[in-house]
């Protein structure tokens, strides 16, 4: 699934072509231009392949919350660490769709389901397709993240209709294994080659501010610049605090021009691939997201709770999108 050389091309033109075959050296200086350069290249790239003045407003669902057999060091959810979580049984089919319509009143166009599994048992699969089915209804996209996936569950997936699986590689390939020991980058990344096979949209990125370095952050970069084909959404998740996991004592929130030259680099080496800031912009200024915005992001999370852990109110998002003169579901 790794490798390959400039599989992809942009259609119009003039463009660079999407490639897979980035080196690390490359993104580190690309990461590391004077800002005003990297942000100029960023934004050119932004503006060949998207409408820069538009963001997209995705909402999330845990429906299936906590008691996770897999170690994430990060996680709430996990069953292996005391985060005062209490574990919850897959929802009724009835609340989740009822909880999507008012997702999408409130103004998100993607409703992401995720369940706290390993991988899904095939009789929560059935349920699971049906809820896509139903949402997808409702006309929203969909999309779902219930760990690993086999090729099989996948097509029933794509059956059922579902737009985009979520499964993220987190972080780069060193780093990995300081923050998971339960399952290893191999098995994610053939998930995320079931996914395609299956022909439903990728979404993959991970997360910083775990106390890894910036060469970790852009290791994971190069990771998903070179898979296959570039994932068509790439969520970059800042650490949401959570008290009894491993990472609270490692982890440290980076600088805030580092997470921008982040975004404008994942701009940059996945042109057409949609970037969204999602965990932790609670911890981000106004204007932290509006240069991110500046660099290349071009979707968040609304709601007021991601899945566990907090999120910005509709009303501070709706605000902030307001003052940029960004449109979105939400204005
Ligand atoms: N259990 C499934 C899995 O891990 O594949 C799906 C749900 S899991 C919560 C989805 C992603 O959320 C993780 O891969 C991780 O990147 C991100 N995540 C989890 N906890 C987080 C936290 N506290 N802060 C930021 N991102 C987090
Ligand atoms: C992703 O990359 N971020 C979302 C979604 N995919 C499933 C999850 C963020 C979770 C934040 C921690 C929590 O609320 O528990
Ligand atoms: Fe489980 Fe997903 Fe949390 Fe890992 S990130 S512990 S797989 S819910």
């Amino acid at each position: 699934m790794v490798g390959g050389v400039g599989v992809q091309r942009n259609e119009n033109g003039n463009s660079a072509p999407v490639r897979s075959d980035w080196e690390r050296a490359e993104a580190e200086a690309l990461y590391g231009l004077p800002f005003a350069d990297l942000m100029f290249r960023a934004q050119s790239v932004h503006r060949e392949n998207f409408d820069p003045n538009h963001v997209e407003t995705a909402s999330l669902l845990s429906i299936k919350t906590g008691g996770c057999p897999e170690d994430c060091g990060y996680c709430s959810q996990s069953a292996h660490y005391d985060t005062g979580l209490k574990a919850t049984r897959l929802m009724d089919h009835a609340d989740v769709v009822a909880t999507a319509q008012l997702a999408k009143n409130a103004g998100a166009t993607r409703f992401c389901m995720a369940a706290a599994w390993r991988s899904p048992k095939d009789r929560d699969l059935d349920s699971v397709c049906d809820m896509v089915s139903a949402v997808k209804a409702l006309g929203m996209e969909t999309c779902v993240t219930l760990g690993m996936l086999t090729l099989r569950q996948a097509a029933r997936l794509a059956e059922a209709g579902l737009d985009f699986y979520n499964h993220n590689v987190d972080t780069s390939p060193e780093f990995y294994g300081t923050i998971i020991t339960s399952r290893t980058l191999q098995d994610r990344i053939d998930t995320l080659a079931h996914v395609r096979d299956a022909g439903i949209k990728v979404c993959s990125g991970g997360i910083i501010g775990m106390g890894e370095r910036v060469e970790d952050r852009l290791g994971m970069l190069v990771l998903l610049a070179n898979l296959r084909k570039h994932p068509e959404s790439v969520p970059i998740n800042l650490w949401n605090e959570v008290k009894g996991v491993p990472v609270y004592d490692s982890a440290e929130r980076p600088d805030p021009i580092a997470q921008v030259r982040l975004v404008a680099t994942a701009r940059i080496m996945m042109p057409k691939s949609v970037v969204r800031l999602s965990a932790g912009r609670r911890y981000m200024t106004d204007e932290l997201q509006a240069l991110c915005f500046l660099a290349g992001a071009n979707s968040i999370f609304i709601g007021d709770v991601l899945l566990t852990t907090e999120n910005p109110k509709a009303d501070r998002d709706a605000n902030l999108l307001n003052r940029l003169g960004i449109t979105s579901g939400l204005a």
